[in-house]
């Protein structure tokens, strides 16, 4: 109960007057001022001004940024039917007889998810989302699917933009009606980094496919099945698709690789199938799969299984548009791209360049050029306000081939390796990866094993350690968290298991267990969970709120002080959100349907001797000064 002035003490509520309370608790009397939506932007605003967006480098003016073009599609122009439809028709199993009828290739959108997880450190903002995500809908109803939740989405969302990953999700439904929506579940580690255990799954499932997922691409971060066939047993439940996914590592046509061979994936992909997978993703997370074994991998797949192929890669290398034309020859049903101005580097291949080269072809996409063109032009003046988490990497780079470390991990693991002082030993760090990956037994990386293996690398540079070290000191060194369950077990087992003598120096006596580790997790009480949130946050949380609290307990609680401080931040324009206003400049701000607040900035008042600042707003055309506090 919060106690938070004399009007809400429950003696006062209860209608006892005897207010002899109010002699012992002085404190009962400060009231604090309500503060409306339009101040608690007010003083986002005005913190950002004073005291930069936390993750970025603050900057002395805000950059300037044009509008974004947005393509005009006719608002009364109904949207077109798509493969939602169909599902929502004829099930999952119609669909899936559907995608074997087509002769063209089938393309995923990643555009909403991984291009800028991979790219942009996963900052992407609702807002940029939602603007364009009619005339997605409108301009390219051919899309077999867009990805645009699960990964990273989840967490970063709420730990770093400060709004709900399942309003996004909605907010997105409601605006693209007409093409099936995917996302990236990491198995039994939904959309964390860690096991969680098997009700919360199913949980966790159900939800997102009440709110809009279609299509769930299941993976486990060692391609361990355990790990995987609860989730693709949830998703079944739902009506909805299971696409469950063999990550694919090493070389296939490499004859020294001998732990992933082409039969160590073929045996996979086939239990899988037999699991109850409805389409088999292919998912080459580091882009490692070359063109050529590219097509002898899904020759012999096709020829295997007898469910759909859906094949996804990074560009990193700069092969990846190849690639992804060598699996077109050799029968891939589906395959990702995302708009160009969004695509490369460590991003999916261009999805402008795919339909270009596959036009006028057997297996043309079917796709609209010029409408896709249209989207990347939005989609380049977006990318502007992210510039502050771009990488320094300006071109392809074949170096991926040996550090093999994912795409969506790259811009992430380099803003985690500035955060702790190494962004000048940044190619020490990628070296490092793959020694860690070596000593570890080479192991499949890919969210959460990756984040393991990154953390030891950080761990190793930072204290100037190589494998030898690691052997010699082992014993009296204090391993990071992460590697140290993972060697416990608790992300699953990999293939051949663990190398014994390093699991002893890092385990150092704990339990360790090779049984699947949603057996031995308590089911969670949900009902008392939702308990122990209401009385967190002082209101009644909604179930999804209780599902965000169990994915991310502090991240979901920091959210929601910033929401009791700020509000909801999503309304705010991006370069509003990341840099402030500049004096005079003015941004209008719709907090609801039909209410818009007018918020210019008049100036920035000198630094006073209590360390604050006056910010001098005008919100609607009224003067309003807010104190902020400054850290500088
Ligand atoms: C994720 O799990 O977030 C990934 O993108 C893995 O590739
Ligand atoms: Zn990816």
């Amino acid at each position: 109960l919060f106690l938070e002035n004399v009007v809400t003490h429950p003696d006062f509520l209860s209608g006892n007057y005897d207010t002899s309370f109010i002699d012992t608790k002085p404190e009962l009397f400060k009231f604090k001022p309500r503060r409306d939506r339009g101040t608690k932007l007010l003083n986002y605003i005005g913190h950002i001004i004073v005291n930069g967006y936390e993750n970025l480098p603050k900057v002395e003016k805000k950059p300037h940024f044009e509008p974004p073009r947005i393509p005009k599609t006719s608002v009364s122009q109904p949207y077109p039917s798509g493969t939602k439809q169909i599902l929502d028709r004829e099930g999952a199993g119609g669909l899936v007889r559907w995608i074997q009828e087509q002769k063209k290739v089938l393309i995923t959108d990643t555009t909403f998810r991984d291009a800028h997880q991979s790219l942009l450190a996963t900052r992407v903002r609702t807002y940029d989302l939602v603007a364009i995500a009619e005339a997605t809908s409108k301009l390219a109803p051919e899309l077999f699917s867009i990805e645009m939740w699960g990964g990273a989405t989840f967490d970063t969302s709420m730990r770093f933009l400060k709004e709900s990953p399942w309003e996004r999700l909605q907010l997105l439904r409601e605006k693209i009606p007409n093409i099936l929506f995917q996302m990236l579940l990491r198995g039994a580690n939904a959309v964390g980094y860690t096991n969680y255990p098997d009700n919360v799954i199913r949980e966790f499932v159900k939800a997102s496919a009440e709110n809009g997922i279609d299509v769930f691409r299941i993976f486990d971060s060692l391609n361990w099945l355990p790990g995987m066939q609860l989730a693709i047993e949830a998703v079944r439940e739902t009506g909805k698709i299971a696409e469950a996914a063999i990550c694919y590592t090493g070389d296939i046509l490499d004859p020294s690789r001998t732990k992933y061979t082409l039969k160590y994936y073929i045996d996979l992909a086939k239990e899988l199938e037999k699991a109850g997978a409805q389409i088999l993703g292919i998912k080459d997370m580091a882009g490692l799969l070359k063109p050529y074994a590219a097509y002898e991998l899904v020759r012999a797949l096709k020829q295997e299984i007898g469910i759909p192929i859906h094949l996804h890669t990074h560009d990193t290398s700069g092969n990846g548009g190849a690639m992804l034309l060598k699996a077109i020859e050799a029968g891939v049903d589906i395959v990702d791209a995302c708009v160009s101005s969004m695509s490369g580097l460590t991003s999916q291949p261009s999805l402008n360049a795919l339909i270009a080269a596959l036009e006028r072809t057997e297996r043309d996409t079917g796709l609209n050029l010029e409408n896709y063109n249209k989207l990347a032009d939005y989609w380049h003046d977006v990318r502007t306000y992210y510039q502050g988490f771009e990488s320094e990497m300006k071109s392809s780079n074949t170096e991926v081939y040996i550090h093999e470390m994912p795409g969506g991990q790259y811009t992430n693991l380099e803003q985690q390796a500035k955060a702790v002082g190494l962004g000048g030993r940044w190619d020490e760090v990628k070296a490092m990866y793959a020694t860690v990956n070596k000593l570890f037994g080479d192991i499949v990386k890919v969210t959460p094993s990756s984040k393991v293996v990154g953390d030891m690398a950080l761990f190793m540079v930072q204290n100037n350690l190589d494998e030898h070290s690691i052997y010699e000191k082992g014993e009296r060194l204090d391993f990071p968290d992460s590697v140290v369950q993972f060697f416990q077990g608790y992300l699953g087992q990999p293939p051949g298991g663990f190398p014994k003598r390093l699991q002893e120096i890092i385990v150092k006596g704990r339990e360790c267990f090779t049984d699947r580790p949603g057996e031995r997790l308590e089911p969670i009480d949900f009902a008392e969970v939702k308990k122990e949130l209401e009385a967190k946050i002082g209101r009644t949380p909604s179930d999804l709120d209780v599902l965000s609290y169990i994915m991310y307990p502090q991240v979901f609680l920091d959210f929601e002080k910033s929401k009791k401080e700020y509000g909801d931040l999503s309304v705010l324009d991006t370069p509003t959100f990341f840099y402030g206003l500049r004096p005079g400049e003015e941004t209008a701000v719709s907090i609801e349907k039909g209410k818009t607040l007018i918020i210019k900035l008049a100036g920035v008042g000198d630094l006073l001797p209590d360390g604050t600042r006056i910010v001098y707003f005008e919100l609607n055309g009224q003067p309003r000064e807010i104190r902020i506090r400054d850290h500088s």
